[in-house]
């Protein structure tokens, strides 16, 4: 890639990636409403709010490739979803289309489907199940960037990561967890893939405990390496295991599915 927009780039994920993502383009144009520190010498830096439609347009003009990875991302009040999750997502989408249909990875997310239980084994077909205002954005993520691939052809991947953090922060990530090694191998697959089209990819390393079959994505190549199994006892030592009947042990989205909805007034 020439230029590669990454949103959300002052976020954990954003962080976590930044140094990375520099091998994949020749510039990286960060973007965020949180402060993004100083530009490495191939970055540049662009501060934007997603609600913002013609920061926006400015925002994707010369871009190759877009990682969107900015908005709310866990559960909030609808004013702040809709402002970021879901006109920031029409807005990035109109950009887009404005410039050229740069490729698109959405990070989407497991509470599209947080009320399956972790009993049960789904894949890409299976109906969304989300389990709070969040999760219904990024459903509605989902649908935007499926509609703008039927009638215009533009490419996105829709990951529905898991949890991406340094390693599993408790038991129910066991399943959930995706490596940073792992998210960076997936990076380079979406951007790199001759034909991409518009999948829903599971966003999760090769874990022993699993809930989601990847088949369908299996196209792309991208074969994810780690495995959470090796912070079980790590994690047994740190934190007591929840009560079977807690939703963190009951629910594929965990917690989630107990958050009140945040309500405005
Ligand atoms: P984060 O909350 O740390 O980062 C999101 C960034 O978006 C923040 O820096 C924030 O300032 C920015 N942002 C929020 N509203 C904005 C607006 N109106 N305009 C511009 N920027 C705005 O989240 P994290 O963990 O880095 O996740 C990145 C993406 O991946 C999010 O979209 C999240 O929903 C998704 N995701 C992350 C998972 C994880 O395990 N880290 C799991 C599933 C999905
Ligand atoms: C998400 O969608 C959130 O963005 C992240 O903070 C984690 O909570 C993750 O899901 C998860 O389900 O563990």
């Amino acid at each position: 890639m020439k230029r590669m927009l990454v949103t959300g780039a002052a976020g954990g994920l954003g962080r976590a990636m930044r140094e990375r993502l520099g091998k994949m383009a020749d510039i990286v144009r960060l973007s965020d409403i949180a402060d993004l520190g100083d530009a490495a010498p191939n970055e540049e830096l662009m501060p934007c709010d997603l609600g913002d439609a013609d920061a926006v347009m400015a925002l994707v003009e010369g871009c190759d490739g877009i990682l969107h990875l900015g908005g709310i991302s866990v559960e909030d009040t609808f004013s702040k979803i809709l402002n970021a999750n879901i006109a920031g997502l029409y807005n990035l989408y109109e950009a887009a289309q404005a410039h050229g249909q740069p490729r698109i990875l959405f990070a989407s997310s497991n509470h599209t489907i947080g009320f399956y239980r972790q009993d049960e084994h789904i894949d890409t077909t299976s109906p969304m199940r989300p389990d709070g205002l969040y999760g219904v954005s990024k459903c509605f993520g989902e649908a935007l960037a499926r509609m703008y691939y039927e009638k215009f052809g533009q490419e996105t991947a829709l990951v529905r990561i898991g949890s991406c953090f340094e390693k599993p922060r408790n038991h129910r990530m066991l399943a959930t967890w995706m490596s940073f090694d792992d998210f960076e191998a997936l990076i380079g697959r979406v951007f790199h893939a001759p034909l991409l089209g518009c999948p829903i990819i599971w966003g999760v390393s090769d874990n022993d405990c699993s809930w989601w079959d990847n088949s369908a994505a299996a196209y792309l190549g991208w074969r994810p390496k780690d495995n959470a199994e090796i912070f079980r006892a790590e994690l047994d030592a740190a934190i007591p295991t929840p009560p079977k009947d807690d939703p963190a042990s009951l629910y594929q989205g965990g917690p989630f599915v107990a958050e009140p909805i945040h309500r405005d007034r």
